[in-house]
This record gives structure tokens, sequence and C-alpha cells, in this order.
């Protein structure tokens, strides 16, 4: 059987201060503490007009990441994945967000030690999820995911793809904007179902590969020209967002919500 999937919700979390200590920061850039809580804000106004209702993670003052809401869940229909992330810095920041989720009334399951995943390297396209085999995320964090998405739905499909170093997560590069379609940079080898239709961008605009997609609206980075037009040939309607101070950190757009 394949879990019918309702969306009602996005998780955010507003930055502290210490953001401007993110990991993965070129060293001739500085992030903008002001500049990121105004496009954060944005953001959420986007998220919000995509018709999701925004649900506030406590914000965490030692937590330069934690902004980064995605890497700390996996969701698949109304039960949670809580996850143990890659960064040993980031760990602790998932204890609010499974709180925020158990509120919502989901199941949770928690990751234990030695694994690690980062919900970056998670792409679920109906009930397929390919996961980044990276940095963040080892054998046994991919392990405790096929458990537990195996758990749900015996016929959901884990798919490993193993990562260049130089790719953060598999997100990076990919990420679905339905059930049924998935929005990838050109080559990015993925074993697709055959009833998934792929929408390809060039390698130049691979930042926005990743893109939030709800009800046929997707939020994708600014500036790339090739992918509104791809997203608009394909009947669905690109909403550019500047998130500069983010990408700074490594961060995409999928990154900053958990949708739920
Ligand atoms: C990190 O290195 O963990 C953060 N600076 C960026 C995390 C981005 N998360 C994501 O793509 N899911």
């Amino acid at each position: 059987m394949t879990t019918p999937i309702t969306t009602t919700h996005a998780i955010v979390r507003t930055p502290s201060a210490c953001f401007v200590n993110a990991l993965g920061q070129d060293a001739t850039m500085t992030i903008d503490y002001g500049l990121a809580l105004r496009q954060h804000a944005a953001y959420v106004g986007a998220v919000r007009e995509l018709g999701l209702t925004i649900i506030k993670a406590a914000i965490l003052e030692d937590y330069a990441d934690a902004c980064f809401v995605e890497d700390t869940a996996v969701v698949f229909g109304d039960a949670v994945l809580v996850t143990r992330p890659g960064a040993p810095s980031r760990r602790g920041e998932e204890e609010s967000i499974a709180w925020a989720l158990g509120n919502l009334g989901m199941a949770l399951t928690r990751m234990l030690p030695p694994a690690t995943l980062d919900g970056g390297d998670v792409l679920r396209v109906g009930n397929t999820f390919f996961v980044g085999r990276s940095d963040r995320t080892n054998h046994e964090g991919i392990s405790a995911l096929s458990a537990f998405v195996s758990h749900i739905d015996a016929t959901a499909r884990v798919v490993v793809v193993d990562l260049p170093p130089d790719l953060l997560h598999l997100k990076c590069h990919a990420s679905a904007l339905s059930e049924d379609t998935v929005l990838a940079v050109a080559g990015l080898a993925l074993d697709l179902p055959s009833h998934i239709r792929r929408l390809n961008i060039p390698r130049s605009e691979a930042f926005a590969a990743n893109a939030v997609a709800f009800d046929g609206k997707v939020l994708i980075a600014d500036h790339h020209p090739e992918t509104a037009a791809v997203l608009t040939a394909a009947g669905f309607a690109p909403r550019p967002l500047v998130t500069s101070e983010f990408a700074k950190a490594a961060g995409s757009l999928t990154c900053l919500s958990i949708l739920c």
C-alpha cells in the first residue's frame, strides 16, 4: 500500500545571532545576520502563502545551524524519524523539533548512535526514498531509515545514492515537486520509478534544484531563469526567493522547513 501523504504544516526556526558561525562557510564571505533575519521572515511568509500553517520551533541561542531544521527529521505520513545529525555540533537541535512534531500528534521514532543522518540527504518521491550516503549520513543511518519506512509501508523502497565528496546533501541537487515529479540537475543518477516524471535543469543552475513545492507552487532560488522556465512549461508556478545569507552556510530552500 502507498501511504497517502497529507501535508498541512511547515516547521521553521528563526536563526539566532550565532548563525554567523554556521558550518560550511567560505572564508571569503561573511553572513549579515540582520539580512538573514529579513530573508528568513520572507521565506516564512512565502511558505505560508503556499497554503501551509507555520509552526515556529524554539530559537536555539547556542546552535549556529539550527535554522536548517530539515536535517533533524524525516516525515512519512503521520510518522517521523527524528534524526541524529551528522555534524556533532548540530546534535541536540532535534529535541525541540521532536517536541513540535509530537505536539502535532505525529508518531516519533528516534535514531540511535552510531547512526547519523541529515534530512537533507533524504529525497522522498511517493513511497520511494532516495538517500545520499554522505559525510553526514552513514550506513547505520541508512539502515535506521530503511527500518522506519518499511515499518510504515512494506512496499516502500529505499535507494542509496553515493554522493561525490563536494556535495553536502543529496537534496542539494534534487527535490520533489509533488508525489510524482522530481526536479533534478541533469546527469544526477536517480533510478526513478517509471511513473515518476523528472524535470532536468542545467548544472549551471544547480542551486535551484533544491525547491520547496506545495500544491503546484514552487519556491526556487532567485536568478535561475532556465529552472523557472522548465517549471512553468511543466505546469508549476515558480516563485523566486532570495536566500543569499543561507546559501553562504551551504543552505538551500528545503533546509529551512519541515513540511508535515
Ligand atoms: C550544515 O552544514 O549543516 C549547514 N550549514 C547547512 C545545512 C543545510 N541543510 C540542508 O541542505 N538540508
